[in-house]
């Protein structure tokens, strides 16, 4: 039986519960309260020594970063596969590097605009909403480009399209538009909610304690 240690609104355990319900997977949700300090407790710990959530205990198997443990999940479940096919090296890479570069720099970008934005009002650095508001829009442009013509950013849906998903659909919660000027980015957003492991994702709103 799989467990998943996690808290609803992280954007990194969101992506491996898009990977559980694409593979059509049960599991027991096992929440850990980042809110009430749980994930720096010892019983957690032994789990991920780095306190972070998610980790995924799959029998005797224990898992920890959302970009390992979906690829232990593809190892373990491959159908559907969420990643291209052994063999189209240059496509792997790509959904790969997309996938990290939602990890490492999206996605805590826009976790910053949520801490910020969840000031009082008289605290808020008007500054660096702005700036991290026009990264945002930076990276919608880019995703706007290499969506031209495609249905999704890798070849067929992948690990790529699921690392921006969760991030991308907080983003009207912070008054910005996606749709606007970037029809290709709207297009595929609504591809992605037509999937119901995106659809029925749950924790997609802007919660300062899970910024990622
Ligand atoms: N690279 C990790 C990042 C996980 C992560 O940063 N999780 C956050 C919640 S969204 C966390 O547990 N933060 C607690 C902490 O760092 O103390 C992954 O992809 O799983």
């Amino acid at each position: 039986m799989i467990k998943l240690y996690d808290f609803l609104s992280c954007p990194y355990g969101q992506k491996v519960r898009i990977v559980l319900a694409e593979k059509s997977l049960s599991y027991d949700l096992v929440t850990v309260d980042l809110a009430a300090g749980e994930h720096r407790k010892q019983e957690f710990l032994r789990l991920n020594p780095f306190g972070r959530v998610p980790v995924l205990v799959d029998d005797d198997t224990t898992v920890y970063d959302s970009t390992i443990i979906n690829e232990y999940l593809e190892d373990e479940y491959p159908e559907p596969p969420v990643l291209p096919a052994v063999g189209a090296s240059g496509l792997r890479a790509r959904a790969r590097t997309f996938e990290d570069f939602a990890d490492t720099s999206f996605t805590p970008q826009v976790g910053q605009l949520i801490s910020e934005v969840a000031k009082p009002e008289v605290e808020r650095d008007q500054n660096r909403i702005q700036r991290l508001h026009q990264g945002v829009e930076r990276v919608l442009i880019y995703l706007e480009q290499q969506l031209q013509g495609q249905q999704f950013l890798a070849g067929e849906f992948s690990v790529a399209d699921i690392a921006f998903a969760p991030r991308l659909l907080v983003l009207p919660h912070l008054g910005i538009d996606t749709i606007g000027n970037h029809a290709h980015v709207d297009a595929w957003l609504k591809r992605m909610l037509e999937r119901p492991s995106i659809r029925n994702l749950q924790g997609l709103e802007a919660d300062p304690v899970a910024t990622g």
